[in-house]
């Protein structure tokens, strides 16, 4: 088996190269290659050693496929030390995202280069986890303290030119990386420089408090987390401590959390994501169709954000609305969303400028005959969508993708409506949908499988996250929601208050308790619903009961400025006694005996509803496999990924 790390002696520099796709994750055979190279460089004539990699990008971290199997010799750590410890000047060379332990290679190495494209970051607190081979050692001794706990507890790579700032690279290499990167190496060697070690270097000095702060802020921001925590007493042993000790605290900072329940959950997600892109049984080569231009129908608060969406990644998009007046509507919301992206931050002006440039109105169903997708996002009224999609029948070209941005219909009876369901496929959109990553891509019975691998294709360039489903009412994750909710109204009615349940679920994890999200949703929507029903179609009054009578006391939700709650201009809730004597009545009119109600079991039967229709939604075929719902409910209803997404909490907690 050839070494994934080879070395050649090139005009006197010991040039590394790994080459070992797709990532040039730090495998063991990379790091028994580095090794070797070392022992082969410190023996020969080289003046100094260069660390570089072919393909995409320099290593991108540890090898996370051998995570929770024996560690291998030799250890990261290890192969960190002995280029460290080199007796002359090592380079290290940087395209793409040296992420993780690939970062920690290059911060044991004296010198760092990278091209301006170049990212270098320490992601592990995504995965639960700190780095682990020297970096909280390393990078406050370069970067100093407020730099170095910003890029470990965020995560977040930085750029080029920001890590030159700080003092993580020394040089931006212009045009052919190998080429600069050797002939700065010769340079050093011409100038007698030094093997320079991170290791041996003071840390800047920092104020003390920034470590209780920092503490502080974690405690919110990442609540329930025990990585950045662990980040943060790495940082300040670094700052304190000789780099033994500190090493010594990280190996075992790093060590618990490996071993903990939130690095294994944040580890299955990681894969979980991108399983959730695999389509089982469709070929990895089926061909996909041109998407170069889109069309939606319906300029709502849906239909705006969906434009948005391709628009931002360059796609122009044709509006469709049904009068010059609610297209002028729809135009203005587009325009509002990218006011607020500018303000905060998210989008330049230019960006913004020309992204709403990209965006057409039309009245007009013939201006979308050209188009290559339309996306219908009108609202729920399955007799209406069926009428559009047999009029898109006979505009739109052959070939041309109809999508549907339903959230609830059956997606093979609006297929039905045209004469081409194989082009029908359901792309269901979470609000506010140029924010929110989650895709449902729908998969009709007779959705045809270069439609599906368009769209999830399509999902990624326009920075969502795919998940297939099948069709049933809700598809996946607003299925999963009804006995949610169903469990909170009848927590409510036997004697918890909606206070109580919300906060027992965001100190669980969740971004939001159920009560505050359908008051966010707005009561009235479902009660408007609901009167369309008869008593046999509306189920039990004890799920709905109690919102019908909010919002026959005028409390629609959160726009109304009351639901659940009671909201202030700055929509902050505050518990009501009025709701409380609500829900009495309520409980009285349903013979309900009130009782005291634990957090424990609050949790344990709101998690175990969604557990439970995760599991029959897989036993229906529904979702492909467990992991898939795990990645709607993080990315689509803000269940904590620290806790891997419902399916793998409910089997770890064997709920
Ligand atoms: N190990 C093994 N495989 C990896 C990998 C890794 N670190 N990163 C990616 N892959 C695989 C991935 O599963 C997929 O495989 C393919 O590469 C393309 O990935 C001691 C302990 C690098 C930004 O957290 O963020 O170092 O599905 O689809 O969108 O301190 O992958 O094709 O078979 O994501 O272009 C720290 C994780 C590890 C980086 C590329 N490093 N990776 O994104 O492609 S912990 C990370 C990423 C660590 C040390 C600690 C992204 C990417 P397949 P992809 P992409």
């Amino acid at each position: 088996m050839t070494s994934p790390v080879n070395y050649t002696l090139t005009e006197n520099i010991g040039v590394v190269t790994i080459d070992s796709p797709p990532v040039n994750a730090l495998s063991r055979a990379v790091r028994q290659g580095l090794m070797e190279a070392m022992d082969t460089a410190a023996a020969d004539a080289s003046e100094a050693v260069l660390i570089i990699c072919n393909g995409r990008t320099f290593i991108a971290g540890a090898d996370i496929t051998e995570f929770g199997k024996p560690l291998m010799d030799p250890w990261l750590p290890e192969v960190v030390d002995r280029i460290e410890a080199m007796n002359k000047p090592v380079i290290a060379a940087i395209h793409g995202t040296a992420l993780g332990g690939g970062f920690e290679i290059a911060l044991a190495a004296h010198y760092r280069c990278a091209v301006p494209t170049g990212k270098i970051g320490l992601p592990e607190v995504k995965l639960g986890l700190l780095p682990g081979a020297g970096g909280t050692q390393r990078t406050p001794r370069l970067a100093g303290v407020d730099a170095a706990l910003q890029l470990m507890t965020s995560g977040v790579p930085i750029d080029a030119a920001q890590a030159m700032e700080v003092g993580l690279i020394d040089r931006i290499v212009e045009g052919d990386l190998r080429e600069g990167a050797i002939k700065w190496a010769k340079d050093l060697a011409a100038t007698g420089a030094a093997p320079r070690r991170t290791s041996e270097q003071e840390i800047p000095p920092c104020n003390a408090a920034v470590f209780s702060e920092y503490r502080a802020t974690l405690a919110q921001r990442a609540r329930g987390q025990v990585a950045p925590q662990a980040i943060v007493d790495c940082v300040e042993a670094a700052a304190t401590l000789p780099f033994a000790d500190g090493l010594e605290l990280e190996r075992s900072k790093f060590t618990e959390l490996m071993d903990g329940e939130q690095s294994a959950a944040l580890r299955h997600f990681f894969f979980a994501e991108r399983e959730a892109a695999k389509i089982e049984g469709l070929p990895k080569d089926t061909p996909t169709r041109r998407v170069e231009s889109v069309g939606v129908i319906g300029g709502g608060t849906m239909g705006g954000g969906i434009a948005m969406s391709f628009a931002n990644a360059r796609i122009p998009v044709t509006l469709v609305e049904i009068s010059d007046a609610a297209l002028e509507r729809g135009l203005s919301i587009i325009d509002r969303n990218y006011a607020g992206s500018v303000k905060r931050g998210k989008l330049t002006e230019e960006d913004a400028a020309a992204c709403r440039a990209l965006v057409k109105g039309s009245t007009d169903y013939a201006s979308l005959a050209e188009v290559d997708l339309v996306v219908e996002a009108v609202f729920e009224d399955p007799k209406l969508k069926k009428e559009i999609f047999a009029k898109l029948d006979g505009v739109c070209k052959q070939g041309a993708i109809l999508a549907t941005n339903t959230s609830y219909q059956d997606v093979n009876a609006i297929a039905a409506a045209t004469q081409r369901p194989e082009d029908v496929v359901g792309l269901h959109f979470f609000s506010p949908a140029h924010i929110m990553k989650l895709l449902e891509v729908v998969r009709g019975n007779k959705t045809a499988d270069d439609v599906l691998a368009t769209c999830m294709q399509l999902a990624k360039r326009i920075r969502k996250v795919p998940v297939v489903s099948g069709v049933c009412y809700g598809f996946i994750g607003n299925r999963m929601l009804q006995p949610y909710a169903q469990q909170s109204q009848l927590l409510l009615l036997e004697g918890a208050t909606p206070e109580q349940i919300d906060t027992a679920m965001e100190d669980w994890g969740m971004a939001m308790g159920p009560l505050r999200v359908f008051d966010l949703a707005g009561l009235d929507v479902g009660y408007k619903a609901r009167q369309a029903l008869s008593d046999a179609e509306k189920g039990e009054p004890a799920t709905y009961l109690v919102p019908d009578m909010l919002v026959e006391a005028d409390r629609h939700g959160q726009k109304s400025g009351s639901g659940y709650y009671t909201y202030d201009e700055q929509h902050r809730p505050t518990p009501c006694p009025e709701v409380h004597e609500i829900i009495r009545r309520a409980a009285a009119k349903l013979g309900f005996e009130r009782r005291e109600i634990s957090d424990e079991e609050i949790v344990n039967r709101l998690i175990g509803a969604l557990v439970n229709e995760g599991r029959k939604i897989i036993e229906e075929g529904i979702a492909q496999r467990s992991g898939d719902i795990d990645v709607v409910y993080v990315y689509g209803y803000g269940f904590p990924a620290w806790r891997g997404g419902p399916m793998f909490y409910g089997d770890a907690a064997a709920l």
